[in-house]
């Protein structure tokens, strides 16, 4: 059943809220940022376009920072994969752990910080199944093995208008994928996460039409780029972004990247996922980042970026497919972004 309601609203250019506490810039986060740019030579540099300084930029490149030491340990290694290491600044792991859409856990940004503690992560396992020759479940430990980790930084935009720098430690979802043999019959992978009104309080709310699923096209999901992620921030997933494995896949909006994957599921037609369902007007199958299709309830030129919003902060320009277009943009090749939104 299709049940109407308010869809996301960016509590922020909607006023409806108060302000998000890194408007309110501490001081603590004033000085971590005044010693990343002069670590990285960029200190009275801000002026200048990042294109023009081609040699600062790749100094600054972004390092994971220091692991905040909260949870266990997870390392990658430098991943090779083109466009995985964006050269920004990665968000504070405070703004990204108490910032977050996790539905299940309440539909304020601070709900799931405050309600995912009690996630059991542990055991889990993934159904992969379907249109493929070898479909299995597999176990959590299995996963943290099949692959070796990278660490990746990507840029994560929202559909609601702010976006961060999220450095995701994973491997690319091709990887599994490549285990199971898809068939010809494969042409869309659908991910189920994991809906229990036990330990999520708002599975059985009205919000959205629960298990949260969402999909790909199967060329996407193939795509280097599309990471299953495991940690961030150089240790495992904290239970409110995804724990123990959730998708992320840079070049779409943030609500496409699936947390606290159950399933997955390769079927010939294109699956109906959690937001079309909702509000299929607003919220498209493909839903990848593009400046140029606004909302139909706000414009999506530009973005917040989260932590930094100071008093003369202007909103960055949104970049087509999140500023991967070089990679992904063949992909789209003859399509009508317009009408597949
Ligand atoms: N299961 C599930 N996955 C989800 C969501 C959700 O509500 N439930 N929200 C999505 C949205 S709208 C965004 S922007 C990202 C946010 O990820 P983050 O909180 O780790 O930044 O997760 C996505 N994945
Ligand atoms: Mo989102």
């Amino acid at each position: 059943m299709t049940i109407h309601r308010a869809p996301p609203v960016d509590r922020h250019t909607s006023g409806l809220n108060h302000p998000h506490p890194s408007e309110i810039t501490p001081q603590a986060e004033y000085a971590e940022r005044r010693a990343w740019l002069a670590r990285s030579g960029l200190a009275g540099a801000g002026l200048l376009a990042a294109s023009a300084l081609p040699g600062l930029m790749r100094s600054a490149q972004a390092q994971a920072p220091a692991r905040p030491g909260k949870l266990a340990a997870l390392a990658g290694s430098r991943s090779n994969v083109a466009g995985a290491l964006v050269m920004e600044k990665p968000t504070a792991y405070t703004d990204a752990t108490t910032y977050n859409n996790f539905y299940e856990f309440g539909t304020d940004k601070s709900d799931p910080a405050r309600n995912a503690g009690k996630l059991i992560t542990r055991p889990w396992s993934v159904a992969v199944e379907g249109e493929v020759k070898k479909p299995r479940s597999f176990d959590l430990d299995e996963l943290l093995k099949l692959a070796p980790m990278e660490d990746r930084i990507y840029r994560l935009r929202c559909v609601e208008g702010w976006s961060m720098v999220i450095p995701w430690v994973g491997w690319s979802l091709a990887e599994l994928i490549k285990k199971v043999e898809p068939t010809g019959n494969a042409k869309y992978v659908e991910f189920v996460t994991l809906a229990d009104p036990k330990q999520m309080p708002f599975v059985g709310s009205r919000v959205l039409d629960w298990p949260y699923v969402e999909g790909l096209r199967l060329d996407e999901a193939m795509h280097p780029l599309t990471l299953l992620a495991f940690g961030m921030y150089g240790e495992v997933l904290p239970n409110q972004n995804g724990a123990p494995l959730r998708l992320a896949v840079p070049w779409k909006y943030g609500f496409k990247s699936a947390k606290s994957l159950v399933k997955i599921r390769f079927v010939e037609k294109q699956p109906p996922t959690a937001w079309v369902k909702a509000a299929a007007q607003e919220y498209g199958f493909y839903s990848n980042v593009n400046p140029n299709v606004d909302h139909p309830r706000w414009s999506q030129a530009t973005e917040r970026r989260i932590g930094e919003d100071g008093l003369f902060t202007r909103k960055r320009p949104t970049l087509m497919f999140n500023g991967y277009e070089a990679q992904v943009g063949q992909m789209y090749a003859g399509l009508d972004l317009k009408k597949n939104y």
